[in-house]
């Protein structure tokens, strides 16, 4: 068996390019970076990479990390500017055995040394957008944090290794130094090739608070299935962090396991991407109903096949 599930629309060309390579008995480990980079480096998406959307301070900061699920290794950066691919430096963090997440400077020293491409990951419409939403927050009082998502990716390949990445700006508008669920594992990411795998998107201030991707992993090794163990996930912490009372964040998590098998759950109105050796990449809209579950629909298939 082979797959990879990824957190929104955006992910699709990326998972297209996964395909390719884990359907040829490529690793798990290039097949995430692949699709990663792909988001990270179309300007279109303003969540991820080049083109992201910047901090207050104007300066675009990422978030990125990189898990393989056979030897636990993981790498992370975050808060870091000016790195082109922040998933291949996450990647290469990896393979280290200290000093495996850096934050700020640190981190694009470190690419920098490693080889690394640098560039100034601000675009003229990225920086468009935030003196309008500058003016716009001064103007009519609105919340600065709308405007993240997170390309979050959790992958099988036919050797049954399982690896997980992440990469986004975070939340637009963010404080310099703030660092979201994303690089932390077990909050954005966390994968264990002889279970499953997990990754997350939303508000990364509450999704840390229940470390929800390790809290998935761990509910699938109880035998629960990917989308049992997400809405379950997911359900716990809504409970836990509204106390029944408020209406919960925006909050989405996906998951796969260790036969290909792979769930979703969200409280938005969400996207994601899959291919699996039985099913060729799909996009699917996700959608909360009243009774807690998630109903999920494809909205583009390469082929008509459902998972
Ligand atoms: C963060 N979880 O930095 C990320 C943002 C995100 O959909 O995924 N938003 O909090």
């Amino acid at each position: 068996m082979w797959g990879m599930i990824a957190t929104w629309n955006m992910a699709r060309d990326g998972v297209k390019k996964a395909e390719g390579i884990l359907s040829n008995n490529g690793s798990a480990c290039e097949a995430v970076e692949a699709a990663i980079i792909e988001v990270e480096n179309n300007p279109e998406y303003v969540s991820v990479g080049y083109g992201a959307l910047p901090n207050e301070a104007g300066v675009v900061e990422l978030d990125a990390a990189y898990m393989d699920g056979d030897s636990f290794n993981i790498g992370a950066i975050a808060g870091a500017a000016n790195i082109k691919n922040p998933i291949s430096v996450a990647k290469k963090l990896s393979e280290e055995s200290y000093n495996i997440f850096l934050v700020g400077d640190g981190a694009t020293k470190y690419a920098e040394k490693e080889g690394f491409e640098l560039q100034n990951m601000l675009t003229p419409k990225s920086k468009e957008d935030y003196t309008k939403r500058v003016k716009e927050i001064y103007e009519k009082d609105l919340s600065p944090y709308d405007g993240h998502d997170t390309v979050g990716v959790v992958a099988l390949d036919t050797a049954g290794k399982m690896v997980t990445g992440t990469s986004t700006s975070g939340l637009f508008m963010k404080k310099s130094g703030r660092v979201g669920d994303s690089p932390l594992s077990g909050s954005g990411f966390y994968v264990d090739s002889e279970i499953g795998g997990a990754t997350a998107t939303g508000l990364g201030e509450d999704l840390m608070k229940g470390c929800v991707s390790y809290e998935i992993v761990r509910l699938m090794g109880e035998g629960l299935t990917p989308e049992v163990a997400c809405k379950q996930a997911l359900a716990v912490l809504t409970k836990k962090l509204t106390k029944g009372k408020s209406k919960a964040r925006a909050w989405s998590v996906i998951a796969m396991n260790k036969d290909g098998e792979w769930g979703v759950a969200t409280n938005v109105e969400f996207s994601f991407a899959v291919a699996t050796k039985d099913q060729e990449t799909t996009v699917y809209s996700a959608h909360p109903a009243s009774d807690g579950e998630t109903k999920i629909k494809v909205v583009e298939a390469d082929s008509a096949t459902e998972g």
